[in-house]
């Protein structure tokens, strides 16, 4: 991964859609996490393109939803919540500056980038609130043109598919909750984030270090003990939004 894409979170920010019940974000706060989660991909060589706030969309801070990257192509989705329709608009001529090759989601298809989890050249689409059946069909259709597979599984606890799992690389799956049992993940190493502690389950993979949330002690021990170096970042204004690690910015390999 050598770009990233991440958009500052606006004076709306606190007007977006949450479930968390942790209070409303203080957005002085939130600047400041925002300012300290650019500064950690960039201490780990990232290129980070930040976006100015966009005050119209209060969760366009969230700009994974926007679009899947990968090698080949860009696809811009179809954000599953009304009140985000029109953030994908935006992410397009940014992503034009990266990709020669932009595909779309279109018609009856919804779908939010958080419900996309990638496994080398295989990407697990969540069926979520956010994400349904035309979106997961018709994003599996452009990821085939480009040599990729894809298949879905059904979400039933959490926002987002990747709100509970995520790739760590070498095989390794870290998850909790209802994908803990995923017979998708069968093949693959599972490590475990305890029930209290499953906000940190959602972190980011950078080459031989993990981009993790601050104050999840147990996770990051854990994961130290894997093996991984971890680099711990304050999200706390984030998690009031239901927003993790991976929501903040569109990785491009
Ligand atoms: C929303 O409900 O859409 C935002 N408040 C949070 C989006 C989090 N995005 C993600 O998990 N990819």
């Amino acid at each position: 991964m050598r770009h990233a894409i991440v958009r500052k979170p606006g004076r709306s920010f606190a007007e977006g859609i949450t479930t968390a019940n942790k209070g409303k974000p203080c957005i002085e706060t939130a600047i400041k996490q925002h300012r300290q989660y650019v500064e950690a991909l960039e201490s780990l060589g990232i290129e980070v393109l930040v976006l100015e706030a966009d005050e119209r969309f209060p969760d366009s801070t969230f700009v994974e939803d926007t679009a899947i990257v990968n090698e080949r192509c860009a696809i811009i989705t179809r954000p599953g919540a009304q009140t985000r329709r029109g953030e994908e608009l935006e992410i397009l001529p940014v992503l034009q500056r990266f990709y020669q090759k932009i595909e779309y989601l279109q018609g009856e298809a919804s779908l939010d980038g958080g419900d996309v989890l990638r496994v080398k050249n295989h990407f697990f689409i969540g069926l979520t609130q956010r994400t349904n059946k035309e979106g997961a069909r018709q994003l599996t259709d452009i990821l085939g043109a480009y040599g990729y597979t894809a298949s879905t599984i059904e979400v039933e606890e959490v926002l987002h598919l990747k709100t509970g799992v995520v790739y760590l690389d070498k095989g390794i799956i870290l998850a909790t909750g209802e994908f803990l049992k995923t017979k998708a993940f069968s093949s693959y190493r599972v490590l475990e984030v305890v029930e209290e502690e499953a906000y940190a389950v959602n972190c980011i993979v950078v080459r031989d270090t993990l981009l993790i949330p601050k104050g999840f002690p147990k996770t990051r021990d854990m994961l130290q003990k894997e093996g991984f170096r971890t680099l711990e970042v304050e999200m706390g204004e984030f998690e009031k939004m239901d927003g993790g690690l991976t929501c903040l910015s569109l990785r491009i390999p």
